[in-house]
């Protein structure tokens, strides 16, 4: 299988995250895309490739121009303010409070634009989100000229970033850009099949009204782990979307005995929905030891995992998204792909 990356991920390495009280360095770091990178040379995956340039017009498909207009002067407007340190916002606009004025103030800009704080900005952030981006759509495309299978090496991940909005270490969503740009090249439906271990929020939002993109979640219980908003059983879509998102909410310490026969079932959704291409966002974070997270998955369970996904037999691209457990994320994710491919 290819593999796209590029090292300009490099250049985002946000220095602290507030976690259970406490300011910790970020669990999102350079090493995590680093690892998967060996281990798909160490089992020679196959060739990896540098991502080509799109520009902004495929991200604008699916983020608003004031939003990706935020991102790219974020950490400029910043250090014009004086500040040193990595921008983090602080504070939002919940319940009755207005949306209809946007800040003129980095800080108020800051809130306005994402959804809690674990979006560190640094100088080189705008540079490696649109490198994560570019990965994401030249496996698109390769994907849409026919590939069977693509591994888009994607960081920062993406699937917490809804159209106007940033949250949970996302900034651009990578996934829904590339089913959004394999749309737009001829396939009239595409399936995402999400199994990070935190709900997609960001991509359910923004194909939520649509039938053409159906999207299936399996993920922490929101009523028990983060992002605590979104991802719940009793969200079907709406209005032309109705029918197309199916959410696998599931219990802390779920173990492959119970994730695999959801997994069955939601592959089963997306089968019945005939697609013509798939993008999973592949997040490793459902693995035992991750640090942030409480299912049990073990290393074996990633081949069968990939297995289930092969059988589905569609063009599929793989978009990296989660997995802080640095030191078993290589083999994880690429046992996903090894699985998909022996399929
Ligand atoms: N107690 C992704 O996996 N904080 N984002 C969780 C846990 C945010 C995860 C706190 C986790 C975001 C792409
Ligand atoms: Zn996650």
């Amino acid at each position: 299988m290819l593999t796209i990356y590029s090292d300009r991920h490099h250049r985002h390495h946000g220095n602290t995250e507030l976690i259970d009280g406490q300011l910790l360095p970020c669990f999102e770091m350079p090493s995590r895309a680093d690892h998967v990178l060996a281990r798909v040379r160490h089992v020679n995956l196959g060739e990896v490739r540098e991502p080509d340039a799109f520009g902004l017009a495929p991200v604008r498909r699916v983020h608003s121009p004031a939003y990706v207009d935020f991102l790219a002067s974020a950490w400029s407007e910043w250090a014009a303010a004086g500040r040193t340190h990595d921008a983090l916002p602080l504070v939002w606009p919940v319940r009755g409070m207005r949306t209809d004025r946007v800040p003129h103030d980095i800080d108020g800009k800051l809130g306005y634009y994402s959804m809690d704080a674990g979006v560190p900005i640094t100088a080189g952030t705008w540079d490696a989100v649109q490198a994560s981006a570019d990965v994401a759509l030249t496996g698109a495309r390769l994907v849409a000229d026919g590939a069977k299978g693509v591994f888009s090496l994607c960081r920062p991940p993406g699937h917490h970033a809804a159209a106007d909005y940033m949250g949970g270490y996302c900034y651009l969503n990578n996934a829904a850009i590339a089913a959004q740009y394999l749309r737009d090249q001829g396939a009239a439906k595409v399936a995402i099949l999400d199994v990070d271990y935190h709900h997609g929020n960001g991509t359910q939002s923004i194909f939520y009204d649509r039938a053409d993109v159906c999207f299936a979640s399996l993920h922490g219980d929101p009523m028990v782990e983060y992002p605590y908003f979104l991802g719940h059983a009793d969200e079907p879509g709406v209005g032309a979307g109705l029918g197309f998102n199916h959410n696998y909410p599931l219990p802390h310490g779920t173990a492959w005995d119970t994730y695999g026969p959801a997994l069955e079932h939601a592959c089963a959704r997306l089968r019945a929905y005939g697609a013509d291409a798939l993008v999973v966002s592949l997040g490793v974070d459902t693995f035992e030891h991750d640090p942030i997270s409480r299912f049990k998955l073990v290393n074996a369970d990633y081949l069968r995992m990939g297995e289930a996904i092969g059988r589905l037999g569609l063009r599929t691209l793989f978009v990296m998204e989660g997995g802080y457990a640095v030191d078993d994320i290589g083999v994880n994710a690429v046992n996903v792909l090894q699985g998909f491919e022996a399929v």
